[in-house]
């Protein structure tokens, strides 16, 4: 196990009231033990309790390593896999992963009356948002990956090519750099950008398009996302003046970032330059989010956050501005907490970039 994770984890089910949870989100179980499994739908389950047990419930038909400190309960398709568990819970408060599927809590509750579930992810959930320095190397790691990325990238954007060619171009120079996979990824065109959340289709580039390139992968376990927006051919004045502001917003969002601060804060403070130029009903969406093992998890930067900035958290910084059936500019790089300030992950270049 990882012996200090697993402190951490120990320590907020103390301060939670709780004894014993079951841990079933396949990364968090990775972050504890440094075992990757997709189970599908079968039984995978860890049991940690406030002695420092780690009882992991697992399907033979994935292999795992053996691991100091855990012990592994193995069953098969033909097993009853929830009784294996319910001889290991105790009475009393239980807390329970987010993603636990109902059907084996309330089978668990059938053959284990005396438990009572609560909700108990927070206590792994709290402890990943603070990365370690092993983490923090691998976040550091993943995206100058994704630097290399961008930069290929740009040189590829050429006219025919549609979003979705390009998406998919994006995800094999990923994989090729040494990504573990490289899903979805987000090429908006001219008025496809004015959508935050474009699905990238059969568009083509076209003379004055502002092209948003949304790209992110896990490496070695550990995600990069980055966004430039750049311009094909020409770029308007109304064009190059929006990408000032939203580039002026990733800055002030960048220079709010310190230990202490409140996360809404940090989005207060690049939304305020967006809406100080005019633009705020046009950035529809939060600043950032927390980013690690999943490439959206705790914390939320946002205006409803109640996060405080500490040493060793990671979200994005990515605000925009959207001008509905026009185009769109956004500008995203991953930033860490450290003692006195921040480090940003990302070094690409924010400059406006005009594509021939
Ligand atoms: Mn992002």
């Amino acid at each position: 196990m990882k012996k200090q994770r697993l402190e951490k984890v120990i320590g907020n089910m103390g301060k939670m009231g709780l004894r014993q949870i079951i841990v079933s989100d396949p990364l968090s179980i990775f972050y504890l033990t440094g075992i990757s499994i997709e189970p599908g739908e079968r039984l995978y389950s860890l049991l940690i309790k406030d002695d420092g047990s780690a009882v992991l419930f697992n399907n033979r038909l994935f292999p795992a390593d053996e691991v100091d400190g855990l012990k592994i309960v193995w069953h098969d398709d033909k097993d009853d896999a929830i009784s294996g568990l319910a001889e290991y819970v105790s009475d009393g408060s239980l807390g329970i992963d987010k993603k636990w599927p109902a059907k084996f809590l309330i089978q668990l509750q059938e053959k284990h009356p005396g438990i009572k579930p609560v909700l108990g992810s927070a206590a792994v959930d709290n402890a990943r948002k603070n990365k370690d320095a092993e983490e923090i190397e691998l976040m550091r790691a993943a995206s100058r990956l994704n630097d290399t990325v961008m930069d290929e990238v740009i040189s590829l954007l050429e006219a025919g090519k549609s979003e979705r060619k390009m998406a998919g171009m994006i995800s094999e120079l990923h994989v090729e750099k040494g990504a573990d996979s490289s899903p979805g990824q987000i090429v908006c065109y001219g008025v496809g950008a004015s959508e935050p959340h474009h699905e990238p289709g059969n568009a083509t580039l076209k003379e004055g398009d502002s092209v948003i390139l949304d790209i992110f992968a896990p490496v070695n376990h550990y995600w990069c996302d980055m966004t430039r927006t750049v311009f094909y051919k020409t770029v308007s004045p109304e064009q190059k003046k929006v990408y000032e502001i939203v580039k002026a917003a990733n800055l002030a969002g960048i220079n709010a970032v310190k230990p202490g601060v409140p996360l809404k804060d940090i989005d207060y403070a690049a939304r305020k330059v967006i809406e100080d130029a005019g633009y705020g009903q046009y950035f529809t969406h939060r600043l950032g989010h927390g980013i690690g093992l999943d490439v959206h998890e705790p914390p939320d930067c946002s205006a409803a956050s109640d996060a405080i900035a500490e040493p060793g958290m990671c979200f994005s910084i990515e605000p925009g501005i959207y001008l509905p059936g026009k185009w769109g500019v956004r500008i995203e790089d991953l930033v860490v907490v450290t003692e006195d300030g921040i480090e940003v992950l990302n070094s690409f270049t924010k400059d406006l970039q005009i594509i021939y």
